[in-house]
C-alpha cells in the first residue's frame, strides 16, 4: 500500500508526428490536346470547376505549365497518372507531371 509519501514515476513519451511533404500536380501544354478536353479532364480528375479549370488550362496553355493543386505523393502521382491516362486514352499528348514541394 502506498502511504502519502510515496510517489509513483510516470514516463511520459513525447510522439513527434512529421507532416508528410505536399506534391504539387503540374499541367504541361502541348499543342494538340483541345482546350475542352484539358477541362474536362480537371473539372472529373481534380474536381474543379469550370471557372477555375479554364483559368488553369489557359495558363498552362500561355505560360507553358500550372500548378494544378497538392497533395500527399500518392495522391498527388495517382491524380497525375489518371489524368495522363485519360489524354492517352484519346490519343492526346496531354502531360501531368508531379513535384515535391520547397
Ligand atoms: N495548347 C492546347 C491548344 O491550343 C490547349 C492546351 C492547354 C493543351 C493546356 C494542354 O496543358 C494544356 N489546343
Amino acid at each position: 500500500m502506498q502511504d502519502d509519501t510515496t510517489t509513483t514515476p510516470r514516463v511520459q513519451t513525447l510522439i513527434k508526428t512529421e507532416r508528410p511533404k505536399l506534391h504539387k500536380v503540374i499541367l504541361v501544354n502541348d499543342d494538340f490536346t483541345p482546350r475542352e478536353f484539358v477541362t474536362l479532364v480537371l473539372k472529373a480528375e481534380f474536381r474543379l470547376g469550370e471557372d477555375q479549370a479554364r483559368r488553369v488550362m489557359m495558363t498552362a496553355h500561355q505560360r507553358g505549365v500550372c500548378v494544378v493543386a497538392v497533395f500527399t505523393r500518392e495522391v498527388a502521382e495517382e491524380k497525375a497518372t489518371n489524368a495522363t491516362d485519360a489524354g492517352r486514352k484519346k490519343g492526346y499528348p496531354l502531360l501531368f507531371t508531379t513535384e515535391p514541394e520547397e
